[in-house]
Formats: C-alpha cells, structure tokens, sequence
C-alpha cells in the first residue's frame, strides 16, 4: 500500500514534535499505569484504563515518525538503545497482557515485564532526556496549525485504541472480557498463590493467634464465628476471581472505643508485610480463614488472612499476626507494598 502524501510530508518533518509527543504519552504511561494499579472501582479504573492504552497506542503509532528521527542520527547511544528496546518490552508485554489472558512464562507474567521494564526504561529515559539537547516548547506548537496536526494524531491514535478494543472482543481473545481494570477473569479454584513482590510463604499451624491491641483471637475461634462473603480478589499482575471467604469483620474484634479514638487499623503479616487502613473501614476489613468453605492453604495466607472487597489484592494482608490501632493516618504509607 503506498504512503499517503500527507503522511510522507509529515514524516519527512519528524523531529522535535515528534520528540516531545512521545516523553508526554510516556509522562501519561507513568501516571496513570500507577494508578491502574490502585484503582478497584469501575470509574477509577476505566479513566486510568483508558487513558493508559491510549498512551500506549498512542506511543504504536508513532513509531514510524520515531524510526524517522532515529534514522537521521549520526550514531546510537548504547543507553539509547537500551532504552529502545525497554519500550518495545514494555508496549509488546502490555499487549500480550490485554490480549493473552493470564499466564506466566518462565514463572513471569507479562505484568511483571512490563513493569520491570517501565522502571528500568524510567531510568533511561530520564537520562536520555538530559543527556539530549532539551526538547524546546514553543509557543508555535499551540498555533492552530499544530493543533490541527496533532489533533489528527489525537483522532488517529484514539480511533486506533478503538479498533484495537474492537479487534480484541471480535476475535474473541481473552481481552473481551476483562474486569474494569483490565484484569482476567480466573475461578475461585485457580486463584494462584501470589505474592507483591519478594515475600516468602511461612509455614503456621491453626495454634497460631492473631495479636489485638489488648488482646489475642485464636484461629480455631475465628474460623468458627466467622460468615460467608463474597468478594473479588483482584491483582494487579493481571487476574481477579470472585470467590466466597469464610471471615469475622475486624469491627467484631476491635474495641469500638478503642477504634473511635484512632487514626487508622495496621494488618501486619508474620513476614513484615503490611497495610494500613482508615478506621471506618473496620467493617469491611475481614479476618479470612476460609475460601470456597476449605481452609486456607499456606500460599493462600493459612491460617488467616485479610480479605477486603472492594480493594486490589495487594491490600489482603496474608499470614496475619496483628492487628494494631494507630493514630498515624491511613494515607501516611507507601502506596505499595515494598516487599
Ligand atoms: N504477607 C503478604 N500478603 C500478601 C502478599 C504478599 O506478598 N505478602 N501479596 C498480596 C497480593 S499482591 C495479592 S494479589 C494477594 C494474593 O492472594 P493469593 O495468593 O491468595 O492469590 O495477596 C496479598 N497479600
Ligand atoms: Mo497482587
């Protein structure tokens, strides 16, 4: 098929523009790749979502124009062509994802690539960036002409984003029917044992007890008080299943004065791994011992875990020794986990 005139014209002026479009859509693929990852509702999710595949469309389509600029540069830079290949990494495994249902290769999903390779290309990138003559903004580039150039980038690239939702529900490909975050759907009994990123399993019998802020719950005694709950366990390495737990919401064994005058609830795992919750969450944070009626396994967080509708699976506390009351708030911690 031959090239349009109009594309043959534009790529011959590939260059600065063609530059600092692409650092944006980069700019855009870290803020809202992040914020993918924390989002559970179905609003949240869908504008980081969409707006995350849009960049990364957006970055396909200006491949021609980038190989253009690459092309004319005297010689490559070995960073630089590291950097080249981490995001060829970073959009191939995001596609893989969409598209391939859940998997691991090798034991890595394409989640874990795709943001190990966003972090290291994050690097370079920055790098890159200074290294280079910085990409100048003009004024120009607000005129209407510009605008005009870059909103048939928009319209190309947006209805790009389009045919690719459309190709992935037509063809029948797993990404027809992912949740709001973009994760597969796997049953209840297929939920892996998973882990945020460098926690080990620990082996503990049911005599273990869950310390309280005065007190201590005993497992045997949880698993009988506890009720049945549906919920939703999402992670973020690009999996949710809905599945019935078994657990005793931590309002029934924190003491209501005791909650009322803290700041916040830290769930803290045997390994070190923990989370910390507002107060008023207290009803919906559950001390799980339970899925599907059978007792948890160890990779499952045996013999009791947090199980929170509603918030990503990085927030379910696993292997649960304490539960602390704070007067630190909530949202003084990381926003992920770090280990
Ligand atoms: N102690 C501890 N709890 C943890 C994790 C962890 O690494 N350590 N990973 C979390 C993440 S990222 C998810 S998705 C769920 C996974 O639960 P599963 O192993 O039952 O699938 O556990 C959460 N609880
Ligand atoms: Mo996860």
């Amino acid at each position: 098929m031959a090239t349009p005139a109009v594309v043959r014209r534009s790529l011959r002026r590939a260059g600065r523009r063609t530059n600092l479009a692409i650092l944006l859509l980069l700019v855009g693929a870290l803020l809202s790749g992040p914020l993918l990852f924390a989002a559970a509702a179905p609003v949240p999710a869908t504008l980081a979502r969409v707006g995350h595949g849009l960049a990364g469309v957006g970055l396909v389509v200006l491949v021609p124009w980038k190989t253009v600029v690459i092309l004319r540069a005297r010689r490559m830079r070995a960073a630089s062509l590291a950097l080249l290949v981490l995001v060829l990494v970073c959009l191939g495994s995001g596609f893989v994802q969409v598209f391939g249902g859940y998997g691991r290769i090798l034991g890595v999903s394409p989640i874990q690539v795709h943001v190990g390779s966003a972090l290291l290309g994050m690097v370079l990138a920055a790098v890159h960036v200074v290294r280079h003559r910085p990409i100048a903004v003009r004024r120009s580039d607000l005129s209407r002409r510009r605008l005009l150039t870059t909103g048939s980038f928009a319209l190309v690239g947006g209805t790009t984003y389009l045919a690719t939702e459309l190709v992935g529900r037509l063809s029948g490909s797993a990404a027809g029917t992912r949740a709001w975050t973009g994760s597969h759907r796997l049953a209840a009994a297929e939920i892996p044992a998973t882990t945020w990123l460098l926690d080990r399993v620990p082996e503990l019998d049911t005599s273990h007890r869950v310390q309280l802020p005065s007190s201590s719950a005993g497992v045997a005694d949880l698993d009988v008080r506890g009720t049945a709950v549906t919920a939703r366990l999402d992670c973020t390495s690009g999996w949710y299943a809905d599945a019935t737990w078994t657990g005793v919401p931590l309002s029934a064994v924190l003491d209501a004065d005791a909650l009322g005058r803290a700041a916040s609830i830290e769930v803290r795992s045997v390994t070190g791994y923990r989370r910390r919750f507002p107060v008023a969450d207290a009803e919906r944070l559950w001390l799980a011992t339970r899925l599907e009626g059978v007792p948890l396994t160890a990779g499952q967080g045996a013999p009791v875990r947090l199980m929170v509708p509603g918030r990503r699976g990085f927030w379910w506390v696993k292997w649960v020794a304490s539960v602390e009351l704070s007067d630190r708030p909530s949202p003084l911690q990381s926003p992920f986990p770090l280990q």
